[in-house]
């Protein structure tokens, strides 16, 4: 091939690829969004967007009042302080500034006027059930997975009383206070009528998979999902190892459901800021090579927020067909580790992951989410298809669409029904 047969080659690629990565509909594996029958639990407008605790966290690095009276102020006067320092007073150039325009851009909004008061206007014209469909369809999500606390208690009650599913809404099964809080989880667990005692015992392990049960079957989760810090350590004679060797993964075999773990969180680095105040480690990931290795049966769905741990995860994944890599989680979705995690992964295990998650806490994010993974995604596979016909492949456009949508949700949901 001359040169500019084969740069025409490479813009026909670009273009196909491009046409794919946006067309296909994502299955979103892990968000804090919630079925809207859930009310108040689901957030979304432009408030929300601007008091999400990414962009809280960057605010505190400008802002002049303490923690404390930030939290003491109205949601519209933290939105408010939030805007004027890192929209007025500074250019939003980071991932999660950038993230809120791109939302607004993608809803037709205008937001190079700075004018907050009337973007205000425009969010509060919409139905929430009208909102929610809008936000899907502009992001290009089929699915979004939730995360489902039974010990949250706005949550809770919620799912005691039942309501009426929304199918886009499917459930994840959270259990972090199970396993890193079992003393006060022990104490719920007796209050909701299980026969727990505060040692581990056999039987108190047979009532904590009861539980698992009941609330599987409840919200009808489709995995079990728990994050855990860098200095998690398994097997072990600790709470959270004996938990999990003696209930979850007896439970998720029993019921041929993947355990989800997101290691690497140290949780209250700064507890003033609240949720903006969590931090990273890097893991030792020996406890999730001796818990593939020691349960064949179970299945792993795996995210790591270290970006020292990257590699490590994907050669362990090389090694263990029952551990699934999924998303760049929190402090790693951003465009420039997006590229590289993305790259990496597809260059030791092929199609075999979960390209992303959104981890939206605020329905409308999925817009930004979704849309700048797209682009990074589109690049990343064009390099790659390149690669392929320069070693003399030609991927049809069939077969880009399969692998695509593999990596958008595909190959999770095959991991799942395995
Ligand atoms: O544990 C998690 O699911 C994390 O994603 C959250 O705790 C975190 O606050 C978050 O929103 C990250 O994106
Ligand atoms: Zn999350």
């Amino acid at each position: 091939m001359n040169n500019q047969a084969a740069g025409f080659r490479r813009t026909a690629l670009h273009s196909l690829i491009e046409r794919i990565v946006n067309a296909t509909k994502v299955v979103d594996i892990h968000t804090h969004l919630y079925d809207p029958h859930l009310g108040p639990m689901l957030l979304w407008g432009i408030d929300e967007l601007l008091v999400y605790h990414y962009l809280v966290a960057e605010g505190f690095r400008h802002v002049n009042v303490p923690p404390a009276t930030f939290w003491a102020m109205s949601k519209t006067e933290q939105a408010e302080l939030v805007w004027h320092h890192l929209f007025q007073e500074h250019s939003p150039i980071s991932e999660s500034c950038r993230g809120v325009l791109t939302v607004l851009h993608r809803l037709g909004l205008d937001a190079k006027e700075r004018d907050l008061h009337s973007l205000r206007e425009w969010f509060e014209q919409w139905p929430v059930a009208g909102y929610v469909t809008r936000c899907m369809e502009t992001a290009g999500v089929q699915t979004i997975f939730m995360t489902n606390s039974p010990f949250d208690d706005v949550e809770r009650p919620f799912w005691e009383a039942g309501f009426e599913r929304d199918e886009r809404f499917v459930a994840a099964l959270r259990i972090d206070p199970l396993l890193t809080d079992w003393p006060n989880s022990a104490l719920r667990l007796v209050q909701w009528g299980y026969n727990v005692g505060e040692g581990l015992s056999p039987s108190t392990l047979g009532e904590v998979r009861r539980f698992l049960a009941d609330w599987t079957r409840r919200i009808e989760a489709k995995y079990l999902m728990v994050s855990l810090p860098p200095n998690f350590a398994y097997p072990g004679r600790h709470d959270a190892a004996q938990l999990i060797e003696g209930a979850v993964l007896p439970f998720c075999r029993d019921h041929g459901l993947p355990f989800a773990l997101m290691l690497g969180v140290k949780r209250a680095v700064n507890p003033a800021l609240q949720l903006a105040g969590d931090g990273v480690g890097h893991s030792d990931l020996t406890a999730l090579q001796n818990l593939c290795a020691a349960n064949p049966q179970n299945k792993f769905l795996v995210t790591v927020l270290a970006r020292e741990n990257q590699h490590e995860l994907c050669v362990l994944a090389r090694k263990f067909g029952n551990l699934h890599p999924f998303g760049c989680w929190w402090f790693t979705n951003i465009p420039h580790l997006i590229d590289d995690i993305t790259r990496m992964r597809l260059e030791l295990l092929g199609i075999s992951f979960t390209a992303q998650h959104s981890d939206a806490r605020v329905l409308d994010q999925i817009i930004y989410k979704w849309d700048h993974t797209r682009r990074v995604l589109t690049q990343v596979l064009e390099e790659k298809y390149w690669d392929l016909l320069c070693a003399g492949w030609e991927p049809t456009a069939a077969e880009i669409e399969r692998d695509v949508n593999n990596l958008l949700g595909g190959s999770f949901l095959e991991f799942c029904a395995r």
